[in-house]
């Protein structure tokens, strides 16, 4: 970790093609949201920038189903975002939108520098163009079969079902969305920028964290599914991209550009680019400087992002900063995985989702509450699940039962005892300590809590937000454990004395807590401090003199100081706000089914082979007798297989759903004829069969009971 003068961070601009469901918010805002308010505790300088993504096909598409305008279609979701993002405490220094004139004019100058330079290539292409509304189609409006699952509704880009990249020519019988006819091939013109020229910088960036040599990050500071993901994309090739579209919604392509008629800049060029829009309309309205954050090798960029956005921001934005020259290259990029919900991925088409601006709407005193679960189920290393019984347990059984009750019961009885002022503490009193050690002094105590904050403070800082969480409620726990062990309801009428200065020590405690669970529950901060009768945080340096003062010895509470009356700062949740909300998640779903059962997401069937094709596939029984993992590879095992006749090496990507030594001596099924192939330079001779759940979780194929290695199934 290495201390910059100056930080800016962002958070995906959301396409305000629709409302936030929870998915977003555990995606890229609240870890945002953590990390921000923590570096603004310690005294940073730091620049916090959101906004709504407003073009490209998202939006006009929305609009074509709704019946709207695409500036209507914008409008509407971009007020509910500033609403929802407000009331869930997502502290951003500035929420822009790409739709506005500035971001207009900024990502226009930045087309016209590459442009100007000779870093883009004109290339003509042949693209789908529907000759019924005479309009070419961009790739979410030519829908088809996929060739790959052959899901009969794929996107032009993509397909929904099996997750395949695609592109609109690999559709079989597509069709357009405007009209349904049948799309033609028609030439167009259009700027590439070539990623294929610019592939050994940025390997060297990704994998050395220096450009020519140059430190720019510490690569083992990034999560590895993110620099898995970019070296996977690497490793592939990359290929030049066309960075305009042929739309009448977007950015135009700069006027004094010849052939810049009816065309647009790509999406993904300009959303990316609304980074550097915000922050200079964040300068203006502060009288800063937006260039010391966008052009100060002093400035550390992070961005933060949901996984399916990683190309973008590790590879094909950075080109585009670097192409433009000038600009910082990002720091990190902290991706998360995805958040699923109630057993299956959360689906925006088929309502299965936790809309935020519902759940502000039906529990508005429980918007800390929602931040906590989400926190503590954070996707930062694989993908999790929200499911409301969790909510409902974190609740009362975390914040009722080991926060709230802590705090409250130093509030109570520090009102009881000393009418509410601060007892004085004495140094030399021994008593439990909060670990359980006995012979503990005041000083010691206080330094374990320093101990304990810092270790919070180093989670954050790495990006490790559900540890920096649980450290909250740690410091919770032993302050409970110091009641528990001392009993100062007891202790009071035997040893006054020492009660004040555990009853004092308990009062830093909850001090502690509410200054450190800001990041994670700003209004839980501020009613904390307001038991203790101190002002809400501004958020400027305040844990920063808080650790110096522990650091020091010094209290951070004086003895005397009027603390205010008890106030519950959680409730229980019942079971019926659990049923209500699960009645609606149901009520809505048409064909909810939990994912064991059914199948939200199961596959349509492949097209039909022949029993000719069938029989050619020479599927054995085998036994893994060896496993381990696959070098510079996350996902890949290699595997040595017995087959009775002979042992042979399979790769297989299983890696992420079995540890190595938890599969040895296990049955599976090989397809043992599969052409040998070389995965990472190793011979892969065959292929093991899985089964795959909606959530997308691989299991074996098990062999019948009892069979044999190599025995033949058909
Ligand atoms: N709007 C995609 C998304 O919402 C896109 C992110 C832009 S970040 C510059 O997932
Ligand atoms: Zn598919």
């Amino acid at each position: 970790m290495r201390d910059f003068k100056r930080y800016l961070v962002t958070s995906a601009l959301p396409y305000a093609n629709g409302p936030l469901h929870i998915g977003h918010l555990a995606g890229a805002y609240l870890s945002a949201d953590v990390y921000v308010r923590f570096m603004r505790l310690m005294g940073k300088d730091i620049v916090y920038i959101g906004g709504s993504d407003e073009h490209g096909a998202a939006i006009t598409m929305r609009a074509l189903k709704d019946g709207l305008t695409p500036q209507e279609v914008v409008d509407k979701y971009h007020d509910l975002f500033v609403k929802t993002f407000e009331n869930v405490g997502i502290s951003f220094d500035i929420y822009h939108r790409t739709s506005d004139p500035l971001h207009h004019e900024t990502s226009q100058d930045i087309f016209r520098t590459l442009y100007k330079k000779g870093l883009f290539t004109e290339e003509e292409s042949e693209q789908y163009y529907d000759p019924e509304v005479n309009q070419f189609l961009a790739d979410r409006y030519i829908k088809g079969t996929c060739p790959k699952c052959g899901n009969p509704d794929a996107y032009g880009d993509q397909c929904e079902n099996c997750g395949s990249t695609l592109s609109p020519t690999e559709l079989i019988n597509p069709r357009s969305v405007l009209s349904g006819s049948e799309p033609i091939l028609k030439k167009t013109k259009h700027w590439f920028l070539p990623l294929n020229d610019h592939e050994t910088w940025l390997r060297e960036w990704i994998e050395e964290g220096t450009v020519n040599g140059e430190f720019k990050h510490y690569p083992d500071e990034w999560k590895n599914h993110v620099i898995g993901q970019c070296k996977s994309w690497l490793d592939g090739g990359l290929q030049p991209r066309a960075m305009t579209r042929d739309l009448d919604w977007g950015v135009d392509v700069p006027h004094d550009v010849p052939g810049h008629e009816g065309k647009k800049l790509y999406v993904w060029l300009d959303a990316p680019i609304g980074y550097i829009s915000a922050t200079r309309q964040w300068a203006k309205d502060n009288g800063k400087k937006w260039e010391k954050y966008w052009k100060d090798d002093d400035c550390q960029l992070i961005h933060f992002i949901g996984k399916d956005n990683i190309v973008f921001h590790c590879l094909i934005f950075p080109a585009v900063l670097k192409a433009h020259g000038d600009f910082v290259l990002p720091y990190n990029v902290p991706a998360n995985q995805f958040m699923n919900l109630e057993g299956a991925k959360i689906s925006t088409s088929r309502n299965w989702a936790v809309w935020v601006h519902e759940y502000i709407e039906d529990l508005p005193d429980k918007i800390d509450e929602l931040r906590y679960c989400m926190i503590k189920n954070m996707p930062e290393l694989k993908d999790t699940e929200f499911t409301w019984k969790s909510w409902q347990d974190a609740n009362n059984n975390e914040l009722v039962a080991n926060l709230a009750n802590f705090i409250n019961r130093v509030v109570v009885l520090t009102n009881k005892y000393y009418d509410g002022k601060v007892p004085a503490f004495d140094e030399d009193a021994s008593f439990t300590g909060s670990s359980g050690d006995d012979s503990e002094f005041y000083d010691s105590e206080m330094l374990s809590l320093h101990d304990e904050l810092q270790e919070l403070c180093q989670s954050i800082r790495t990006f490790d937000f559900r540890s920096g969480l649980k450290s909250l409620m740690d410091i919770s726990t032993k302050g409970n454990q110091l009641l528990q062990y001392n009993e100062p309801w007891k202790l009071v009428k035997e040893d006054p004395e020492t009660t004040k200065t555990i009853m004092n020590l308990a009062i830093q405690y909850v001090y502690v807590l509410g200054v450190a669970a800001r990041p994670f529950m700003p209004e839980t901060s501020d009613k904390i401090l307001a038991l203790l009768n101190i002002k809400p945080l501004k958020e400027k340096g305040e844990l920063l003199k808080l650790l110096d003062k522990l650091c020091e010895g010094e209290t951070l509470i004086k003895a005397k100081h009027q603390i205010g009356e008890p106030l519950h700062l959680f409730s229980r949740i019942d079971d019926s706000v659990v049923a209500t909300q699960m009645a609606k998640l149901v009520k809505e779903e048409p064909t909810p089914v939990p994912a064991a059962v059914a199948t939200p997401t199961s596959k349509p069937l492949r097209d039909p082979i022949t029993y000719d094709d069938f029989i050619k596939m020479d599927m054995r029984v085998a036994t893994i007798l060896a496993a381990e993992k696959v070098a510079n590879a996350d996902k890949l095992l290699q595997l040595t297989v017995d087959l009775g006749f002979e042992q042979r090496t399979v790769v297989s990507g299983i890696a992420n759903y079995y540890k190595p030594e938890e599969i040895i001596g296990q049955k599976v099924t090989l397809l043992a004829n599969l052409a040998p192939r070389k995965i990472k330079g190793i011979e892969s001779k065959g292929m093991i069969l899985m089964s795959e759940n909606s959530d997308g979780v691989l299991k074996f194929v098990a062999a019948p009971e009892g069979a044999e290695n190599g025995s033949q199934i058909s």
